[in-house]
């Protein structure tokens, strides 16, 4: 039985983005935000150069954040961004639910084999934080687009604390920048394609899990509030995908080889 309606999906299609609501248990959740919390601390138990890990801004810019590199950066709740979490297995446990296989099924077709591009901690540290500028997913070094980025709240998301900021049917124009290849606007792209408008502020409940098309136009701004705003986002794609970067691959979600926390705790020994 699937879980997302035809009707849901035609929603998603003209809109570019689709809340599925509270997917996480009160227990679930908490422990996927003890998990984050025990992994910035440094407490987790896990090979920490497996991780990328970026400190947050002291400035709010993106040009002050700190370098987004394998290993720990010290023991804090300030990160911005915590990459690779597939080998974690209580992330990994939840980017493998049953409902995201169906998600990818309608996205890139029945029982296609899905790889994880990125399964990615995004922090808004409380009163502090960085602007991210508007941008589409999309990376070059890639030879087709990811569609699908599914986008869960760990803590309350809303326009205090730096929610996502969304252009609803953005995803309809394609890639906007053309130019660069790459999914950040120009100003002048900005100017013509985000007005305030447009601007939709996707607030969410913790435990609250929205699907996104890659193409969506999206931002998020600083966190003016006391309450951190962190949020797990995973981008998955075709496993045929190809990085023209030479011995670049990428872990499996969903078919054969898919990942498993037996797999993950061997790969986190060595
Ligand atoms: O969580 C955010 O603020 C933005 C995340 C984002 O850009 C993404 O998941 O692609």
């Amino acid at each position: 039985m699937n879980c997302i309606s035809k009707k849901q999906w035609h929603r998603y299609e003209r809109d570019g983005f689709l809340k599925l609501g509270k997917l996480l248990s009160d227990e679930d959740l908490s422990a996927l935000q003890e998990e984050i919390d025990a992994i910035m601390i440094g407490s987790a138990n896990l090979n920490y150069d497996k991780l990328t890990m970026q400190l947050d801004s002291l400035t709010g810019k993106t040009k002050d954040t700190g370098a987004h590199t394998h290993g720990s950066k010290g023991s804090t709740l300030n990160y911005r961004k915590i990459q690779q979490l597939e080998y974690d297995p209580v992330f990994l446990e939840y980017l493998q639910r049953p409902i995201f296989r169906e998600a990818c099924n309608y996205i890139y077709g029945a029982d296609q084999p899905i790889a994880i591009f990125r399964a990615m901690f995004m922090n808004k540290p409380a009163g502090r934080g960085t602007w991210l500028p508007w941008h589409q997913d999309r990376w070059p070094v890639l030879d087709r687009d990811p569609q699908l980025t599914i986008w869960t709240a760990l803590d309350p998301s809303t326009k205090e604390n730096g929610c996502l900021q969304i252009v609803p049917g953005s995803h309809r124009k394609g890639l906007i920048n053309q130019e660069s290849g790459a999914g950040f606007l120009t100003e002048e792209q900005m100017e013509e394609h985000c007005q305030p408008n447009d601007i939709v502020s996707l607030e969410m409940k913790a435990g609250e899990v929205t699907l996104l098309h890659n193409h969506l136009l999206h931002a998020s701004d600083i966190n003016k509030s006391s309450q951190s705003r962190r949020a797990f986002s995973v981008c998955y794609m075709d496993a045929a995908t190809k990085d023209e970067r030479d011995g670049i691959t990428y872990p499996i979600a969903f078919g054969e080889g898919a990942l498993t926390s037996d797999s993950v705790l061997m790969a986190m020994a060595n």
